[in-house]
C-alpha cells in the first residue's frame, strides 16, 4: 500500500497538536508533516517532520501539497469566536481564503481526502436550544460562525462538483490538557482546571448557568480518526457533521472540580463573550454521526475532571 504524506495545518493549535500526535501514532511520525505560522513549533522538540506555512499564501501551500506529495490533508488553522468579533475581516480571510486554497488545491492534486473543522457556533439565537438537529437552523451571529457555516457548504460543493473526499465535524467546545485555546468563547472551560490545580480562585467570563456543548479532546480527536477512516459510502451528510460529547454549565463544572479541589472558589463576571454563548445551543443532537459512522463518546463530567487534574498535576512534576 502507498505510504500516506499527511499535512497537518495549524499543528501548534489546540486541536492540532494532539491530532498530530495520534495521527503520527496511527501512520508514523515521517508520514505526517507538521505545520504552522511561527518559524519554530512550540510543540515539544521531539515533534518533526515541521514546515512553517503562512495557510493564506498559497503559493507556500500549493508548493508544499506539490513538494511533499500530500495525500491527506487536516486543515485547522482558524480564528476562534471571540477573536473573530475583534478583527471580523481578518478571521473571515484567514478562515474563509485558507479553506477554499485547501480545496482547489487538493482538487488539483489529487488529494484523496481533506478534514475540516466546523462548528457548533453554525448555530445561532434562533436555532433549536436543545438537541439541535443535523438539519437544524444555521443562522450564525458571528463572523467565526459565519465563516464556518459557508465553509460548510464549499466542502459540500467540492464534494459534489469534483469528488473530494472533504469530511467535517462541528466540534463543540473543546477540553484539553496540553494546548491552551485561543481566542474562543468556551476557553473557561480549559482556564479554570489550570487555576484548579493551583488551588487559584477563578473568575470566569461567562454567566453560571450558561449550558453549552462541550467535548474533552481525547473524544474530539477519536472522533476524527473514526470519521476520516470511516467507508467513503457511510459518509451521508457532507457539510459537517454534529458531535455531542457532554453539555455543562460554569456552576456544574466547577463543582466538580471542587470534589477534587476543596475550597476551590469561582466568581462570575461576564463580557462580551456571554452574548456569543448566549447565541449557541445548549445541546446537540449527534444521531447522524451515530448512524453513519457509529459515535459514541467516552467521557461524561467526572471521567473529563478527573482526568484534566490528574494530568494536569502530572505535568506540573516535570
Ligand atoms: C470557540 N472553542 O469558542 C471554539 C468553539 C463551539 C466553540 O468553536 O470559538
Amino acid at each position: 500500500m502507498d505510504q500516506e504524506k499527511i499535512l497537518v495545518i495549524g499543528a501548534c493549535g489546540q486541536i492540532g497538536r494532539e491530532l498530530t500526535a495520534a495521527l503520527r501514532l496511527k501512520f508514523g511520525q515521517m508520514q505526517v508533516l507538521a505545520s504552522d505560522i511561527q518559524a519554530k513549533n512550540n510543540l515539544s522538540t521531539e515533534v518533526f517532520p515541521y514546515q512553517q506555512l503562512d495557510v493564506t499564501d498559497a503559493d507556500a501551500l500549493e508548493k508544499l501539497i506539490a513538494d511533499e506529495q500530500v495525500t491527506q490533508i487536516y486543515h485547522l488553522a482558524a480564528m476562534l469566536s471571540a477573536n473573530g468579533e475583534k478583527n471580523p475581516k481578518k478571521a473571515w480571510d484567514l478562515n474563509m481564503n485558507s479553506l477554499l486554497s485547501v480545496l482547489d488545491l487538493s482538487v488539483k492534486y489529487g488529494v484523496k481526502k481533506v478534514f475540516w473543522p466546523s462548528s457548533i457556533a453554525v448555530f445561532g439565537p434562533d436555532s433549536e436550544k436543545t438537541n439541535t438537529p443535523q438539519q437544524g437552523i444555521t443562522e450564525p451571529s458571528t463572523v467565526y460562525g459565519i465563516s464556518k457555516a459557508a465553509g460548510e457548504y464549499w466542502c459540500k460543493y467540492y464534494f459534489e462538483k469534483f469528488g473530494l473526499d472533504v469530511r467535517s465535524i462541528r466540534y463543540p467546545g473543546l477540553i484539553s490538557y496540553t494546548g491552551a485555546p485561543g481566542g474562543g468563547t468556551t476557553d473557561y472551560a480549559v482556564d479554570i482546571f489550570h487555576h484548579g490545580v493551583e488551588a487559584k480562585p477563578f473568575t470566569c467570563f461567562l454567566k453560571k448557568e450558561t449550558v453549552l456543548p462541550m467535548m474533552y479532546m481525547e473524544d474530539a480527536i477519536r472522533a476524527t480518526l473514526e470519521l476520516m477512516d470511516a467507508p467513503v459510502d457511510n459518509i451521508k451528510v457532507r457539510t459537517s457533521y454534529n458531535l455531542s460529547g457532554l453539555s455543562f454549565s460554569p456552576e456544574e463544572l466547577a463543582t466538580e472540580i471542587e470534589k477534587l479541589v476543596p475550597g476551590f472558589k469561582v466568581d462570575y463576571t461576564p463580557d462580551f463573550r456571554q452574548q456569543i454563548a448566549d447565541s449557541w445551543p445548549g445541546s446537540i443532537d449527534d444521531s447522524a454521526a451515530q448512524t453513519d459512522w457509529n459515535w459514541k463518546p467516552a467521557y461524561n463530567l467526572e471521567a473529563m475532571v478527573s482526568d484534566m487534574l490528574l494530568n494536569l498535576r502530572a505535568l506540573q512534576e516535570i
